[in-house]
């Protein structure tokens, strides 16, 4: 094992098996269950001991489990923030007990770099650019945006909502109206169901998840209104369900959003615990898809 090497008190157990906590945001969506089950199975293959604990979505739930992990003395603590704030004091107390840190998937915005070994996963800006860059190709007259964000203070809902609004800048697209549907269906479908009501002329949903587009489905077709056509729909994840609705045009561009990150993190928590050199920055490999590429790509998806 790495006995004796890397951080004082916690050099990986003596059979070189690591033990890692993981504070999962929640089960909110195709993509969270997707990523839980890749952090699971790798961490299985990996022969790494993972304690993992569901937050349900709330801060306090993830802060108390990195707290409980502390106590338990793991070797190394993996989160991915519900939230971009508030993290410092204690990702300061899992410094302090010489714990190393791994963010993955969403970001904190912690001035103090050294509070994390390294940050591995999606760009969310360059996500919401490539949604617009379609739409902007794609938009034919359309103007009207209605925009459902993913969990405020988020990093994907911040970011994907500020890489949106910078690409259509200059162009006669126009975000009317924008509400958080937390990336629930029916947090979607709610929140759909009152632009329906309250806004004129909605050419175009931008939902930072699937799950929220799906949910928009339901309130437009309620409507009376065709989802694709009537409407055009643009979402971000590319699970299963988001797949299916865009092979069949009821969703006309989905930007993937990769949820299997559990390789590189078991990869990254290894070297982590070791002592070794990490890069700070980890960015997922990832893609765009359109109606035909969905129907092509659908029989292979793993989630
Ligand atoms: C993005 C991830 C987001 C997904 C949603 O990396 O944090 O949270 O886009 C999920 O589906 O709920």
């Amino acid at each position: 094992g790495s006995g004796g090497s890397g951080n004082a008190g916690s050099s990986g157990a003596d059979d070189g098996k690591i033990t890692m906590g993981f504070a999962q945001v929640g089960a909110e969506s195709g993509w969270r269950t997707a990523n839980t089950k890749s952090v699971q199975d790798e961490a299985a293959a990996a022969g790494v001991e993972l304690k993992f604990s569901d937050a349900q979505q709330r801060q306090e739930n993830q802060i108390k489990a990195i707290r409980s992990f502390i106590q338990q003395k793991v070797d190394v603590i993996a989160f991915s923030p519900v939230v971009e704030t508030g993290w410092d004091t204690v990702l300061l107390e899992a410094q302090r007990a010489d714990i190393p840190v791994i963010l993955t998937d969403r970001a904190v915005d912690s001035e103090d770099t050294s509070l994390y070994k390294t940050f591995l996963g999606s760009d969310f800006v360059e996500e919401g650019r490539k949604a617009a860059e379609w739409l902007k190709e794609n938009a034919g007259d359309a103007t009207n945006v209605v925009e459902l964000q993913g969990t405020t203070g988020a990093a994907p809902a911040i970011d994907r909502k500020e890489g949106f609004e910078k690409a259509i800048e200059g162009t006669n697209l126009k975000v009317v109206a924008s509400q958080t549907g937390d990336f629930t269906r029916s947090g979607g479908k709610q929140v759909m169901e009152a632009f329906l009501k309250s806004v004129p002329d909605i050419d175009v949903v931008y939902a930072h998840n699937d799950d929220m587009g799906l949910g928009a489905i339901e309130a437009i077709k309620a409507a009376g209104k065709v989802p694709g056509k009537d409407i055009k729909i643009i979402t971000v994840d590319a699970v299963k369900d988001g797949m299916t609705a865009l092979a069949a045009g009821e969703i006309n561009f989905i930007v993937e959003c990769n949820p299997l990150l559990g390789k590189q993190l078991m990869e990254l928590a290894k070297k982590v615990v070791a002592g070794e050199e990490v890069p700070t920055r980890v960015v997922t490999e990832e893609t765009t898809f359109t109606s035909e590429q969905a129907k092509a790509a659908l029989p292979e998806r793993k989630y």
